[in-house]
């Protein structure tokens, strides 16, 4: 910089959202410089300190934290000072460990997600066997995995056993007696095959649970 000059670019985020490091590589013969970098029109660096590096070639990266949203950002560097070299400025991801959500409920999960600096991902449910109403079945990514901050964890909800109307994580006689209340005055929770209801409830209804109860709590009732 050779004066009190600004230049601007424009930076597409790509899939990096969430915090970032911003790091510039810079030198100067003098002390007491100063810049910033503005993302759509934010300063989202406060001013950066270029030190005396002790020569124009003697190259020092100076790095701060930057927290930014999806999307398209317009990147603007500009200088308080007269009289520092910047050779250049590249932003990088924070990585964090996707934490383990399977198991327990979809609140808490997006919780320990938030807390793990990540995003709520997409969500879709499933019927299980083994995984309580409510609770997580799977999760992507898998815990462990090392990601950059602000990414999405997409989730699998369970809604517990097909035929347990009642969701009580058993499917017996009160789910059969359910089905049998609804198959005299009309669906309200049995509707249950297909899977997204076909507005009758009947032996195909009825199948469900007789089949639910034999593969999950053979020789249990
Ligand atoms: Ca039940
Ligand atoms: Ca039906």
């Amino acid at each position: 910089m050779d004066g009190n000059r600004r230049m601007a670019g424009i930076y597409r985020q790509r899939q990096w959202h969430g915090k970032l490091h911003l790091e510039a590589r810079v030198s100067a013969t003098a002390a007491g410089k100063t810049f910033y970098v503005e993302f759509n029109g934010v300063n989202k660096t406060g001013n950066i300190t270029v030190p005396n590096t002790g020569g124009w070639q003697n190259w020092t990266t100076v790095s701060v934290p930057v927290s930014l949203s999806a999307g398209t950002q317009i990147m603007r560097f500009v200088s308080n000072s007269a009289d520092f070299n910047l050779n250049y400025i590249r932003l990088t991801a924070t990585m964090v460990t996707v934490p383990t959500v399977t198991g327990i409920s979809q609140a808490s999960a997006q919780s320990a997600i938030t807390a793990a600096g990540l995003t709520d991902g997409a969500i879709s449910q499933s019927f299980s066997n083994t995984v309580a109403a409510g609770n997580v079945m799977s999760q992507n990514p898998t815990a462990g995995t090392s990601v950059p901050s602000g990414s999405p964890v997409d989730l699998v909800i369970s809604l517990g056993i097909r035929g347990d109307l009642n969701v009580d994580g058993i499917v017996n006689l009160v789910d059969i007696e359910l089905m049998s209340g609804d198959w005299l005055s009309g669906p309200s929770i049995a509707d249950i095959e297909p899977a997204s209801g076909d507005g009758v409830v009947d032996f195909l209804d009825f199948a469900v649970i007789a089949a639910s109860w034999a593969r999950v709590f053979k020789g249990r009732y």
